[in-house]
């Protein structure tokens, strides 16, 4: 038997691993793909690249690594992604202890320890799991009638093909104008012969600006370490952001458009930080909404198209604002189209393309960047069954409960990294991912120093922490959007906003004063 299973070679569960290793617990870890990466091993469509500056969206535990990598760009790409992940696995020796290939379908806990099951049909024992999967890993397909019965080729952006793709000259379609399809569509359209783009919901997005690093700029990183760090403990993010601190309503018109267009040139997701009171004051969101609403225009050139495209119908911010790289412009070109699926709704997948209320769209390839079942959807697909013997779907059923985002009650020896009720994607991810491995990890030592052979968040405990996640979200203004946010997004789905919105700062010092008091809210035996 493991002392530990980990489940994932993400981000999360590459550090876990290692850290664990270090620690002189002996375990392993089981991971779908045929190689580390996780989110980057996926997505590997064209112009996958992340929102985070990458000089960010760096491991920070560890200031020899940090030193030892050298991003070549604001914003980096998918390859280079994966192939910081595969440097870390090298420098840390992690691939002997991982199983690829391998999906855990199932797990029960059973004499003082878990089982799991894998599509292989391996049996795995270990006292105890830590769950590493992703909060965007479980790919969402919509049930669009007649979606078998394309004769052409369906790809999805979550799922690309490692090998090129041949698409020149080929007509092809995109369903989603979210991250994704908003960072493939420009893309596709640079090789496509015709681009279909089926949108239903106008999204908020805003110019990446990538260019390439220089090397002042590495080495002024490499100098601000130890802020870095100090940044991870102390802002909402875990890394910081720079705003006016100044409150949009009260700021003088002229000098609001000034700020914004400085933000707007800056590029990246920080500009809707540019107020304090964006986020929750529906007037001052709606002077961001409008702001961003006028670049569309200004940019796209049909009137129509630009009004299709022009977001509205809810705040800025509550759907998760997209980054671009020539997105609105990519609707110029006279080879690319968009279908607005509130006029003209799908209405089924054909043999030869797709048929909305007004006619039928002919495509050589179909691509679907509709999204995930987010925060949850890993989880569940996991199969575990707790204590009672209902599994974590069951329980999960009205929404996600957990104690910290890290544990759920009636699941003992279970730990959940970026699980529901924790920051997730409200955060740098990789600044949670830090933080959840080193507390876990911590409470795993003490409990090894103490012959604790059970761990389990309490009920009371757990209840607590859901009702405090649900009165942050509800001081925000995102439960009012469908969005995958609150699980819109999946049919049948609880509406339930998981992320922690109090900021990465706040849920650490909470975190910090759990483990100060001997783990308040956990049974320990
Ligand atoms: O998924 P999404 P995503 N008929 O759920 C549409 C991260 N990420 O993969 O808005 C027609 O956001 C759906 O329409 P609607 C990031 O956190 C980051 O794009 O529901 N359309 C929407 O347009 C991101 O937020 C990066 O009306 C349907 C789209 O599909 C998260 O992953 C890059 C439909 C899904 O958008 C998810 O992004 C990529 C239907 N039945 C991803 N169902 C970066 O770092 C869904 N849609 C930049």
């Amino acid at each position: 038997m493991w002392d530990i299973a980990v489940i994932g070679a993400g981000f999360a569960g590459l550090h876990v691993l290692d850290q664990l290793r270090r620690r002189g617990f002996s375990c392993h870890a089981y991971e779908t793909a045929a190689g580390v990466g996780g989110t980057w091993y996926w997505n590997r469509y064209p112009g996958a690249r992340c929102d985070v500056e990458s000089l960010d969206y760096s491991y920070l535990h560890d200031r020899e690594l940090y030193e030892s990598w050298q991003w070549s760009e604001r914003f980096a790409g998918q390859p280079e992604i994966l192939r910081y992940a595969e440097h870390f696995a090298d420098r840390r020796g992690l691939w002997p202890h991982i199983t690829f290939g391998t999906t855990i379908t199932g797990g029960v806990f059973e004499d003082g320890g878990w089982t799991l099951t894998a599509d292989t049909g391996e049996r795995v024992r270990a006292r105890f799991v830590v769950t590493a999967v992703g909060c965007m890993s479980a790919v969402h397909t919509p049930a669009f009638p007649g979606l078998d019965s394309f004769g052409g080729t369906v790809l999805r952006t979550s799922r690309w093909p490692a090998e090129p793709v041949e698409l020149a000259g080929r007509r092809v379609g995109v369903i989603g104008t979210g991250s994704s399809g908003i960072q493939v569509v420009p893309e596709l359209a640079k090789e496509a012969g015709e681009l279909v783009v089926f949108q239903r919901t106008a999204n908020f997005s805003v110019p990446a600006r990538n260019r390439a690093l220089t090397q002042a700029e590495r080495d002024a990183a490499v100098a601000g370490y130890e802020g870095k760090l100090v940044a991870a403990r102390t802002t909402r993010f875990g890394h910081p952001v720079t705003g006016t601190g100044r409150a949009a309503l009260e700021t003088d018109p002229v000098e609001r458009v000034a700020e914004l267009d400085r933000a707007w040139a800056r590029g990246g997701t920080h500009i809707v930080a540019t107020f304090t009171d964006t986020g929750r004051d529906p007037a001052a969101n709606a002077v961001l909404a409008e702001y961003f609403r006028d670049r569309v225009r200004a940019v796209v050139r049909d009137p129509a198209v630009a009004r299709a495209l022009v977001p509205s119908g809810y705040p800025i911010g509550t759907k998760r604002l997209c980054v671009d790289d020539g997105y609105y412009e990519t609707f110029n070109l006279p080879h690319v189209r968009l279908v607005d699926l509130r006029e003209d709704p799908i209405e089924e997948v054909t043999a030869k393309g797709v048929r909305t209320a007004r006619g039928e769209h002919v495509l050589d390839v179909l691509v679907l960047a509709t999204g995930f079942d987010a925060f949850t959807g890993a989880l569940t697909r996991l199969g575990l069954r707790g204590r009672d013997g209902r599994s974590l779907e069951e329980v999960w059923r009205e929404g996600p409960r957990s104690y910290l985002g890290l544990a759920v009650a009636g699941f003992p020896n279970l730990f959940t990294l970026t699980g529901p009720g924790s920051t997730m994607v409200l955060s740098n991810v990789l600044r949670a991912i830090e933080h959840h491995v080193e507390w876990v990890c911590e409470l795993l030592t003490l409990a090894r120093a103490r012959g604790v052979t059970e761990v389990e968040a309490l009920p009371a405990a757990q209840e607590e922490w859901v009702a405090r996640v649900a009165e942050l979200a509800g001081r925000t203004l995102y439960p009012r959007t469908d969005s995958y946010y609150v699980g819109a997004n999946v049919e049948g789905k609880a509406r339930v906003f998981a992320p922690f919105a109090g900021g990465l700062d706040a849920y650490r010092a909470i975190c910090d004063g759990v483990a100060a008091e001997g783990y308040r809210g956990f049974r320990f035996a």
